[in-house]
C-alpha cells in the first residue's frame, strides 16, 4: 500500500497536468530500467572495469574503436529484446491526451518510439543508428550484433554509433527545440534521470526558473530535488501509469 501522502501528492501531481495545456517531460536511464536495461551509475552500471564515461568518448574510440564498439554491441545485443515498460507507455497516452506534449530523452534506447511517443528530442542520439567517420553518412542497423569494425557501404569508412559521447557537443537543433519547449512549459516531469550530466541535468532548473511547476519521479533524491516543487519517490513503472486518465475519465 504506498503511503497516503504519495496518494495526494499523485492526485494533485495528476489533476495539474490534466489543466495543462503545455507540458514536458525529461527522461533518463531510469525509465527504462523496469524495461531490464542497466542504468549509468547503478550497481549494473559498470562494465567490465570501464565505466560508460571512460568508453563513450571520442579519445577512447580514437584509441580503441574495437573496445568502444564491443560496448555497444554489448548494449545493443542486451536492449533488442527488450520492451517499452508500463512508464513508457504511460507518457505515449499522455502525449495524446495533452494539447502541446514534448518528450526530451537522454536515452538512446528507442523505447521511447517503440512505445507510441512521437514528439521525441533525443538529446544524446540512437544506439540503433550508426554514423560514418569518413563521408558522415547516417544510416539506421538493427543488426546484432555488428561485424567488430562496421565499415560504411559507401566508402568503407570507419562507423561510429550516432550517439553523443562526453565532450561532444548536442545537435543544435534539438537542443533549440527542447529549450523552446522549456521556456513556454507550464508543468515538467523529471523522470529517471540523476541529474549529472550537462546539459540536460540543468534543465529541469530552467523550466523552474521559466515558471514551470516541476516534479521530479525517482527512486531517490537527487541533487536537484531542492530546486523542484514536488518529488515522487517510486517506480517510475509505478508511479507515471498512476498519474494518467483512462479516456473515460478525461
Ligand atoms: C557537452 C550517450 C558541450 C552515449 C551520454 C569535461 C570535459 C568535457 C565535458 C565535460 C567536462 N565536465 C563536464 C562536462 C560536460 C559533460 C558532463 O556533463 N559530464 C558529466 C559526467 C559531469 N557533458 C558533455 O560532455 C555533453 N556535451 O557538454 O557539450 C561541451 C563540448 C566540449 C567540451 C565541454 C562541453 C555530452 C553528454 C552526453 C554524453 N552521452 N549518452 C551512451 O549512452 O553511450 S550520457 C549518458 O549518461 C546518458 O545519456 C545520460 O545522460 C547519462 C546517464 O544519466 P541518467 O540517464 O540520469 O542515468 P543514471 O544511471 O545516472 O541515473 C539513473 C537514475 O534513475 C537514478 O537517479 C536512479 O535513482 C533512477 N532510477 C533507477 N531505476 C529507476 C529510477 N527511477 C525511477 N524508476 C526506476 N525504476
Ligand atoms: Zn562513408
Amino acid at each position: 500500500m504506498k503511503d497516503r501522502d504519495l496518494e495526494k501528492k499523485l492526485d494533485s501531481v495528476q489533476s495539474r497536468l490534466y489543466e495543462s495545456q503545455r507540458v514536458v517531460v525529461l527522461t533518463g536511464a531510469g525509465i527504462s530500467a523496469e524495461s531490464g536495461m542497466p542504468t549509468f551509475r547503478g550497481k549494473d552500471g559498470l562494465w567490465r572495469r570501464y565505466r560508460a564515461e571512460e568508453l563513450a568518448t571520442p579519445e577512447a574510440f580514437a584509441r580503441d574503436s574495437k573496445l568502444v564498439w564491443e560496448f555497444y554491441n554489448w548494449r545493443r545485443t542486451l536492449l533488442q529484446p527488450l520492451r517499452p515498460n508500463p512508464a513508457h507507455l504511460a507518457l505515449a497516452q499522455l502525449e495524446r491526451q495533452i494539447p502541446q506534449f514534448t518528450l526530451i530523452t537522454q536515452n538512446i534506447d528507442d523505447l521511447h518510439r517503440l512505445a507510441g511517443s512521437k514528439n521525441i528530442l533525443e538529446l544524446h542520439g540512437n544506439i540503433w543508428r550508426v554514423r560514418c567517420t569518413k563521408c558522415g553518412k547516417i544510416t539506421e542497423d538493427r543488426r546484432v550484433p555488428l561485424p567488430e569494425l562496421p565499415l560504411c557501404s559507401e566508402c568503407q569508412g570507419l562507423l561510429r554509433p550516432d550517439v553523443v559521447w562526453f565532450g561532444e557537443s548536442l545537435d543544435p537543433e534539438i537542443l533549440r527545440k527542447a529549450y523552446q519547449a522549456l521556456d513556454s512549459c507550464q508543468m515538467m516531469l523529471v523522470i529517471g534521470t540523476s541529474g549529472i550530466v550537462q546539459p540536460a541535468a540543468s534543465m529541469g532548473l530552467h523550466a523552474k526558473q521559466a515558471g514551470a511547476y516541476v516534479v521530479e519521479i525517482n527512486l531517490e533524491p537527487t541533487p536537484n530535488s531542492r530546486f523542484f516543487d514536488v518529488s515522487l519517490l517510486g517506480k517510475a513503472g509505478e508511479l507515471v501509469p498512476r498519474l494518467v486518465k483512462s479516456a473515460e475519465n478525461l
